[in-house]
């Protein structure tokens, strides 16, 4: 074997970070496969930088806005979740799963087109059990005024009343903002443009995020449109993104004393 060759299979599972090496390598995989742009490497070790700093783990603040945007897709007329190539390449199974308990179709939505990738992300999202998948026929997309960027194509999204957006970039949130739709965001960055403009941010990685959102859907279907109606009232994203940049604050406080003392 090629000193450059990947190594993708030689994680043994009792290193410290497999998990996080393992999603590093269905990304390159997705790649590999026209999934995943190119940038979207780039992005997702943004992604890693932002989770290190928040612990690698679901905060109380994520959990609150988590059960915020299923109370919001529950009470929703028309809503959609935009569905790109970083998050078809990590958590597809769950995220099938989300959509068909909540009801709600995928679109795919690319920043970066590029011939073979909508199909390919078709074919990864069909693997995992998808029935109803929008944004793949061209005849059928629309194009969202005041947006240059290759996601203006949108197939649902156009009617849709609540769009939730994971790993988003910034234009568009804004666009679909100005559309009077609510935007619900998945983003590590609670900071971007994206995080700041949605409606409901979830700061938290889309890995963790589906799965909190699959457990919170069961909880939540039984009730009734009123308490569901609380529970979206009741958010205050801007306090949540506050308190997310306190917990980062502490994170980081803490590890001033912690860090060092795994050396011995
Ligand atoms: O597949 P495409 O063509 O639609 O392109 C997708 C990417 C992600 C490449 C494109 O949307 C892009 O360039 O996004 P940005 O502007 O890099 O923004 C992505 C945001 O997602 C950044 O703020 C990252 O911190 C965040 N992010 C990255 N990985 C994760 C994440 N948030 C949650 N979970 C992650 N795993």
């Amino acid at each position: 074997m090629s000193p450059n060759e990947n190594h993708n299979n030689d994680v043994p599972k009792s290193h410290p970070r497999y998990l996080s090496l393992k999603y590093r390598h269905d990304i390159i995989e997705g790649m590999k496969n026209l999934v995943v742009a190119e940038a979207g490497l780039i992005a997702h070790g943004r992604g890693e930088c932002f989770d290190y700093i928040l612990g690698e783990k679901t905060s109380q603040s994520a959990k609150k806005a988590i059960k915020a945007a299923v109370a919001m897709l529950l009470i929703a007329e028309k809503p959609v979740i935009s569905v790109n190539g970083n998050v078809a390449a990590l958590i597809p199974e769950e995220l099938v799963v989300l959509s068909k308990l909540l009801s709600v179709p995928l679109e795919i939505n690319l920043f970066y087109r590029k011939e073979g990738r909508i199909e390919a992300i078709k074919n990864v999202l069909n693997k995992a059990g998808a029935t109803d998948i929008k944004g793949v026929n061209e005849d059928a997309m629309v194009e969202l005024e005041g947006l240059e960027s290759n996601r203006r194509k949108v197939d649902f999204i156009g009617k849709a009343d609540v769009v939730m957006v994971p790993l988003e970039d910034g234009d568009r949130t804004e666009v679909l903002k100005k559309l009077n739709k609510k935007v619900i965001a998945v983003d590590l960055n609670p900071l971007s443009r994206t995080a700041l403009w949605a409606d409901i941010t979830i700061v938290d990685n889309i890995i963790r995020v589906i799965p909190e959102m699959i457990t919170s859907t069961k909880e939540l279907q039984k009730s009734d449109k009123k308490t569901l109606r609380e529970i979206v009232d009741e958010f205050d994203n801007k306090k949540n993104i506050l308190d997310t940049l306190d917990i980062i604050i502490e994170y980081i406080q803490r590890q001033k004393v912690e860090a060092f003392k795994i050396l011995k």
